[in-house]
């Protein structure tokens, strides 16, 4: 229980790209821990991470693992966090959950601390963290909606491979070396490992991201899509997304179309808003050649904005360039944000 020293924390999926990120967060930001523990597949268990100098021993996931656990960060899946969150929640642990397991369940919030932090007070055990892209995204919409109102959003994503696992930012390290040589090699992983087919990713652009839909959407452009209207409470919110995975390792960008309600704002007007708004840095001068790039966000907990102009049809209509490293705000750093909102509000038992 939450002592002076601090909580009982897990971290479950903890050898993954996303676990790795959340135990570096934890310890970059002092979360108050009283113990680690630390979780995966019995292929991991006994293996050993080093947390603030200490080596911790990874230990197979079970329901039993959660006794006595105040806050347990999932991410190693959906179908993991399906069968292991209910049964931390039930030993009394809150859950904050990385997968798309139980983001649209009406009785869970889904929580991006900049944008609607208020949502945890209605938990019942369980907090969604969004999808990597959706949160981005909202962290520079949301302050456009407060003031001028928002009823539409078009989005077209290019999306780093570290959004698929550590063995797709192997794959992309592995091509690219063969390629360069001129060696034979064979996709195996992207654009989705268990799809049909398997395409190259170095030199390459897939616009897929997650198995299709009957609607010709991507399950990752409808977890954006849904997932946008839930967060921002706009359920009447026109969104559509293209999503494109491109062969960066981390670092999602976001080429982001949006109308506002009010007419006659200039994009000056919406530029002073992002430089003030939380989470958000503004990189938007032109005329230095200044806009965010992946290459310049990794490590960094912020979302970059520019680029932002006026449409030239329609004077309620503006671009504008997103990006963010999608292990930090997309996953790990969200999580944390989240455990920590939850403390400082009093949520945590
Ligand atoms: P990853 O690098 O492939 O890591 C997967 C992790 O899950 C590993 O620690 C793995 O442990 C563990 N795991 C696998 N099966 C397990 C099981 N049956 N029981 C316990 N642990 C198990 O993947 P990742 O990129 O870190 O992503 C992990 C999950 O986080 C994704 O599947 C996704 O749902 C979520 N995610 C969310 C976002 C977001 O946008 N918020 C972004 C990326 C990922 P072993 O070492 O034992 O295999
Ligand atoms: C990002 O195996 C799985 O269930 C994970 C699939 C996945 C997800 C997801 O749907 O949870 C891979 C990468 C996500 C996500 O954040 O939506």
């Amino acid at each position: 229980m939450g002592q002076a020293k601090g909580f009982n924390v897990a971290v479950v999926g903890a050898t993954g790209a996303v676990g790795q990120q959340m135990i570096q967060t934890l310890e970059n930001r002092n979360f108050p821990i009283a113990k680690l523990t630390l979780l995966s597949s019995a292929r991991s268990a006994g293996k050993t991470v080093t947390y603030k100098g200490e080596e911790i021993t990874i230990q197979e996931a079970k329901p039993e693992s959660f006794e006595g656990i105040d806050i347990a960060l999932f991410s190693a899946g959906g179908s993991v966090s399906l069968e292991l969150a209910p049964e931390a929640a039930k030993r009394g642990a809150i859950c904050v959950d990385n997968t798309s397991a139980f983001r649209m369940d009406p009785n869970v919030p889904l929580v991006v601390p900049e944008v609607n932090e208020a949502d945890l007070h209605q938990h019942n055990g369980i907090i969604a963290n969004p999808n990597c892209s959706t949160i981005q995204m909202v962290v520079a919409l949301e302050p456009v909606r407060q003031k001028y109102g928002l009823n539409k959003v078009i989005v077209s994503t290019y999306q780093a491979v570290s959004g698929s696992g550590a063995v797709a930012i192997e794959e992309l390290a592995e091509q690219t070396k063969a390629i360069v040589n001129g060696e034979n090699f064979e996709p195996k992983i992207l654009p989705v490992k268990s799809d049909k087919k398997h395409y190259q990713i170095a030199f390459n652009a897939i616009p897929q991201i997650d198995k299709f839909q009957d609607n010709g959407f991507t399950y990752e452009e409808m977890k954006m899509i849904n997932e946008t209207k839930k967060i921002m409470h706009l359920p009447e919110l026109s969104v559509a997304a293209t999503c494109v995975r491109i062969p960066v390792a981390t670092g999602h960008s976001e080429s982001v179309y949006f109308e506002i309600d009010q007419p006659g704002v200039n994009a000056s007007e919406i530029k002073a808003l992002l430089e003030n708004a939380p989470g958000v840095v503004l990189q938007d001068d032109p005329s230095e050649q200044v806009y965010p790039m992946p290459a310049d966000c990794v490590g960094k907990n912020d979302v970059f904005v520019g680029r932002i102009r006026n449409d030239l049809d329609n004077e309620k209509g503006f671009h504008m360039w997103v990006v963010s490293d999608n292990l930090l705000k997309g996953a790990a750093w969200n999580s944390v944000q989240i455990a920590e909102s939850l403390i400082k509000l009093g949520l945590v038992k």
